[in-house]
């Protein structure tokens, strides 16, 4: 209850910068996870599609920089969020078009919407990128993407920025050249580092896993075999979660990242973890339910979960969801929770 001597004391107590922590005490350490992020989707046919189609007739990517419409929660308008700790966007590129090389202390991952004929280029190798393709671009490294091929080609991109801006540690480069010289032939990494093999005593260097792309085309294969020797998760299907190979753990410091199939009929019990996580749909049809709102969602929808907001996933034929989250930073810091729920009776 607050009395006029206290309002007089907060009075004189803000003129020195001083706040009473018994007045906030409860917002600031919630006895549960209380995110503004909301719950939110976006269709790719209906809302995204077109929009980043027509600022591809309207801004060139070189003029850009990067070409991409941010995807904001609707609980964090103008902060370029689509979590607390995530940004999310959808990037074009266009045939003949080049995004010009930089580097950023924040760490993105691309997962490839629709369209071939595109490369992703980090420290001096290209990788093709093909629809459902997971691809990195660690902290610090130089990057650039080109469009050599005939048609647009799109892709979710995830970084971390709000972790990186909320450290105040973020810092950025251009390079002088537009495009990096290509120093090693395409899938050097991948045959060096993502055979289950590495160079002979090879001692990592940095964070982040030294492979760059994980090509849909595999991983789909290993859901697909293990689909048909099961079980099957009730809460999350087949789910498997994308590794640095050196290291067994996440593919870099701050984000995880996951494939999971669905089969056709599949309806997943309820379960919720700390980290809100951001889902691409790689095919297939379905629902997923998340806190009040249910997302009916078609191949290349978004959309997103609050920390701690109940998650359930029905597929109407086989389905399959990329998603990826700050679940890496939450373990290194060992904040990660996760409840699977009671099951229905
Ligand atoms: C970035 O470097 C890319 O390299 C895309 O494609 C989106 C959003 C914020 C900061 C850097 C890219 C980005 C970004």
């Amino acid at each position: 209850m607050e009395t006029a001597e206290l309002r007089d004391l907060y009075a004189r107590m803000n003129q020195k910068n001083i706040a009473p922590l018994w007045e906030v005490l409860s917002r600031l350490v919630p006895s549960e996870p209380n995110p503004a992020c909301v719950p939110a989707f976006w269709s790719f046919d209906r809302d995204i599609r077109p929009l980043v189609i027509e600022a591809g007739g309207l801004i060139t990517a070189k003029q850009a920089e990067r070409r991409v419409a941010v995807l904001e929660n609707p609980g964090l308008r103008g902060q370029s969020q689509i979590t607390q700790s995530l940004y999310a966007g959808v990037q074009l590129i266009t045939p003949g078009e080049i995004a010009t090389s930089h580097c950023h202390t924040a760490s993105a991952i691309r997962f490839v919407l629709e369209g071939e004929g595109a490369y992703t280029a980090v420290e001096g190798e290209r990788t093709a990128m093909r629809p459902g393709d997971f691809i990195l671009t660690p902290s610090g490294t130089f990057h650039d993407h080109g469009n050599p091929g005939r048609e647009p080609v799109m892709w979710l991109d995830g970084l971390d920025v709000p972790i990186v801006n909320l450290f105040d540690t973020s810092f950025s480069a251009h390079q002088q050249e537009e495009m990096q010289a290509v120093a090693r032939s395409e899938g050097d990494a991948l045959a060096r580092y993502g055979a289950n093999m590495v160079p002979v005593e090879y001692e990592a260097r940095s964070r982040s896993a030294p492979v760059f792309c994980y090509p849909y085309s595999r991983s789909r294969e290993a859901l697909e075999t293990l689909r048909r020797n099961g079980p099957i998760d009730p809460w999350h299907g087949v789910k498997l979660q994308y590794i640095n190979p050196v290291t067994g753990g996440y593919p870099m410091p701050t984000i995880a990242a996951f494939l999971q199939l669905l089969p056709s009929g599949f309806r997943g019990e309820a379960s919720r973890s700390t980290d809100s996580t951001v889902y691409a749909v790689a095919e297939g049809r379905g629902r997923t339910r998340i806190g009040t709102a249910t997302f009916t969602w078609a191949p290349r929808d978004i959309f997103v979960a609050p920390s701690w907001a109940p998650v359930s996933h029905q597929a109407d034929e086989d389905a399959v969801l990329f998603s990826f989250s700050d679940r890496a930073a939450q373990k290194a810091l060992g904040l990660w929770r996760e409840e699977k729920l009671q099951r229905r009776p």
